[in-house]
């Protein structure tokens, strides 16, 4: 017995300190889309951060012209899969933010599609969170969220975006999509804060 035990109980136990608790390691690249993929032309897209105020907007063109960063992350989705170190290509919010003039502290993150999700403004800079339009040395695929989507990887995965269009910025917060359907708020993996009370 004891000889062969270690090693051999299955998936679950492969990953060891990076997986968050009740995760499993996955190895292929899930697709979790609550609607349809929508396809919006390049050319008719833009990327736009709203304050109560004003509203910052960027081409296709303009974005994909700022300088970009190549994070590698280890992502992790409510219905427990996690996947070690993603390759992305993106632009980090904390570029798209320099001339963003504003107090609020909440972001309500809009998707082409009509998808949306709530975080804190400060989850988004201070190099957590990227508008990614990269994966794996490729374009990212519709399914996965291109042309673009945002990434931001310290909170389950369904914080990341895809299709994203806007971040509307707001001095109350304003849950999302999930948000309203009972998962929870903020939604980190490390202290598995799934679902509303977690
Ligand atoms: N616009 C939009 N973004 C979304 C979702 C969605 O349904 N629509 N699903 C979320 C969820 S629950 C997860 S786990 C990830 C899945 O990303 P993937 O399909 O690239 O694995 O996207 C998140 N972003
Ligand atoms: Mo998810």
């Amino acid at each position: 017995m004891g000889i062969i035990s270690r090693g051999f109980s299955g998936h679950r136990s492969e990953g060891g300190d990076r997986l968050p608790p009740g995760q499993y390691l996955e190895h292929g690249f899930p697709v979790l889309s609550a609607g349809p993929t929508p396809h919006v032309p390049l050319d008719r897209w833009e990327f736009a951060i709203a304050t109560e105020t004003e509203t910052h907007r960027w081409t296709w063109q303009e974005l994909t012209a700022l300088p970009t960063e190549t994070p590698t992350a280890d992502i992790h989705c409510v219905t427990k899969w996690s996947k070690f170190d993603t390759d992305w290509e993106g632009v980090s919010l904390d570029v798209l933010f320099e001339d963003v003039e504003s107090s609020a502290e909440y972001a309500l993150v809009h998707s082409y599609g009509g998808y949306t999700t709530n975080l804190p403004v400060e989850d988004l800079l201070d190099g957590k969170a990227w508008i990614a339009y990269r994966y794996d040395g490729e374009e990212l695929a519709p399914t996965h969220g291109g042309p673009a989507r945002l990434l931001v990887p310290h909170l389950y995965f369904w914080k990341s975006a895809k299709w994203v269009r806007a971040i509307q910025l707001l001095d109350e917060d304003s849950p999302g999509f999930w948000e309203t359907a009972g998962y929870h708020n903020y939604g980190d993996p490390w202290r598995e804060q799934r679902y509303e009370g977690d």
